[in-house]
């Protein structure tokens, strides 16, 4: 992936909004105000990280809509990631089914992956090295891999975000609680405690937050757009 060596800055001053953002890949402003992540191309992989630090140590709610595409047999899906990767505002994961965030498996540490962190994936594409099941789904990922015991999909077996749609996402972190809640489309599909700062961070509470997607063989249009941010940074 030699164009994620390239690394986007904007600094436009007619957007004040898209200035919030450290674009990687093939991530690009869009004219709706919303930001691809990947598109409609085989074998890409984009990255937008918000430019400020969130602070773990206080409540923190983004509210976002995303969009998978308009294929039922594209890929790959997206993540929305929080880090303390060494790389800092460069640091990206591997294509494909890995999403621009984890690594093809979660036993080697071997190629690019963002870490320490925690993802949730919106996952468009099944792959068995990651223990997908055959529809789309989310997931909770933890330490730059996408490999997942649990997952949700509404149950139903003919789950599909690729739809032409956008989705609502929420993400909440309640430090006081050390609590991490999901919503897609307004339902609550992800909910876990996690001492995010100590047994996740190692004790750093200053953190990198943003969306990473890719796509392999197949793929998708996959963009966000935001709708909502509560932090205090
Ligand atoms: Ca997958
Ligand atoms: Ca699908």
């Amino acid at each position: 992936m030699r164009k994620l060596l390239f690394i986007f800055f904007y600094t436009g001053i007619a957007a004040l909004a898209q200035a919030q953002y450290t674009l990687i890949g093939d991530a690009a402003y869009m004219k709706n105000d919303c930001i691809q992540l990947t598109p409609d191309v085989a074998y890409s992989e984009g990255i937008a990280y918000y430019n400020t630090r969130l602070n773990l140590q206080n409540f923190f709610q983004v509210d976002f809509d995303i969009y998978l595409g308009d294929k039922e047999e594209g890929a790959d899906g997206i993540t929305f990631v929080i880090h303390n990767d060494k790389r800092g505002f460069e640091a990206f994961g591997t294509w494909g089914e890995c999403m621009g965030y984890g690594r093809w498996s979660k036993y080697y540490r071997a190629g690019a992956y963002i870490a320490p962190s925690i993802a949730i994936e919106f996952d468009t594409y099944q792959n068995w090295r990651q223990n997908d099941p055959p529809h789309d789904h989310v997931a909770y990922l933890e330490d730059g891999t996408n490999y997942h015991d649990t997952y949700w999909h509404n149950n139903n077996p003919s789950f599909n975000l690729e739809d032409d749609m956008l989705h609502s996402f929420s993400f909440r972190w309640e430090p006081d609680k050390q609590r991490i809640t999901v919503w897609l489309d307004g339902e609550i599909v992800y909910q876990g405690v996690r001492d995010l700062i100590y047994a996740v961070f190692g004790g750093e509470t200053r953190v990198i937050w943003g969306f990473t997607a890719s796509t392999g063989r197949a793929s998708n249009l996959q963009y966000f757009c935001l709708r909502n941010l509560a932090l205090k940074e």
